[in-house]
């Protein structure tokens, strides 16, 4: 059964977190469906894509699925994982994508919606940065795209406390681009995403590259970019991060140690 529902409307491509069951949980699965369909977006020359959950969900997404992540000895978001993947995908597709916010969004999925171009989220949308919450560390591009998105400030408190910022506040900062009613948020995102699609879309897709690498274009020496990985490794090796993954797994509080 599909985790994703994909639709087109002529140069506008949609697609829909369809995994209620787990929360829109971003499983290896789920990122897989998302990942081909942007690539068959790419192919048919899409010009604007919306990506959303079902209308009236109370979760848009409950961010990595915590039942793929690794109990230890190994990088949890290593370049390879799922998140990182889609993070790229989004990241690199030509076209721009809105992300159309109802409901709650948890940890990596905070960041894939930071990822894509325009975010527009209703009054009751709260974002929860969670690495702190599970012991998890996150890794060194992902820092990059908070980095991005808000002010260092902000993203100290997002990532140290691990407590939702509302929607209206994340505006406010400007962490996401508008605020509207529920009532309107759909017709809100898609009139913006035919106003995009009806632009030039090779002036977009260039201009969307070259702010990518642009933002991206942070010096970072080999010896300071090892040595962020050796302390993320301290992380991944250490009791607190096998204890965060295990309590959630419980359903109980962790209790974290400090080693
Ligand atoms: C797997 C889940 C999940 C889930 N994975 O419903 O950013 S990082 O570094 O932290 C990164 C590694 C990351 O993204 O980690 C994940 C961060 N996400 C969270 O911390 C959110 C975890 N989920 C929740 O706090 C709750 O599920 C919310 C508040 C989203 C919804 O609560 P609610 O009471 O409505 P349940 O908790 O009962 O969840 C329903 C089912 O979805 C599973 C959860 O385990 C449960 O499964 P079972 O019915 O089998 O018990 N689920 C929820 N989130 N991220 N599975």
């Amino acid at each position: 059964m599909a985790l994703v529902e994909v639709r087109t409307d002529g140069d506008i491509g949609t697609l829909v977190l369809d995994n209620g069951r787990k929360h829109n949980a971003l499983s290896h699965a789920l990122v897989d469906e998302l990942i081909a369909a942007l690539a068959d977006f790419r192919q048919r020359e899409i010009r604007a894509v919306v990506l959303r959950a079902q209308p009236g969900v109370k979760v848009w997404s409950a961010g990595h699925d915590v039942g793929e992540l690794p109990e230890g000895r190994r990088d949890p978001l290593g370049w390879d994982d799922p998140l990182r993947e889609l993070v790229r995908a989004i990241e690199t597709h030509p076209a721009p994508i809105i992300a159309m916010i109802e409901g709650t969004v948890w940890g990596g999925a905070v960041e894939t919606v930071l990822a894509c171009d325009i975010v527009i989220a209703t009054p009751e949308t709260t974002f929860a940065v969670t690495p702190a919450r599970l012991g998890v560390p996150y890794n060194v591009s992902g820092m990059m795209t908070f980095m991005s998105a808000a002010s260092l400030r902000v993203v100290k408190e997002l990532a140290f406390t691990a407590a939702p910022i509302g929607a209206e506040r994340a505006e406010r900062v400007g962490m996401i681009n508008h605020v509207v009613p529920l009532s309107d948020l759909e017709t809100f995102s898609y009139d913006m995403a035919r106003t995009i699609a009806a632009n030039a879309p090779l002036s977009i897709a260039v201009m969307k590259e070259q702010l990518r690498v642009l933002a991206g274009a942070k010096p970072v020496s080999p010896r300071g970019f090892e040595k962020v990985q050796g302390l993320r490794r301290v992380v991944y090796d250490s009791h607190d991060y096998a204890e965060g993954i295990r309590a959630f797994k419980e359903k109980r509080a962790p209790r974290y140690l400090g080693k």
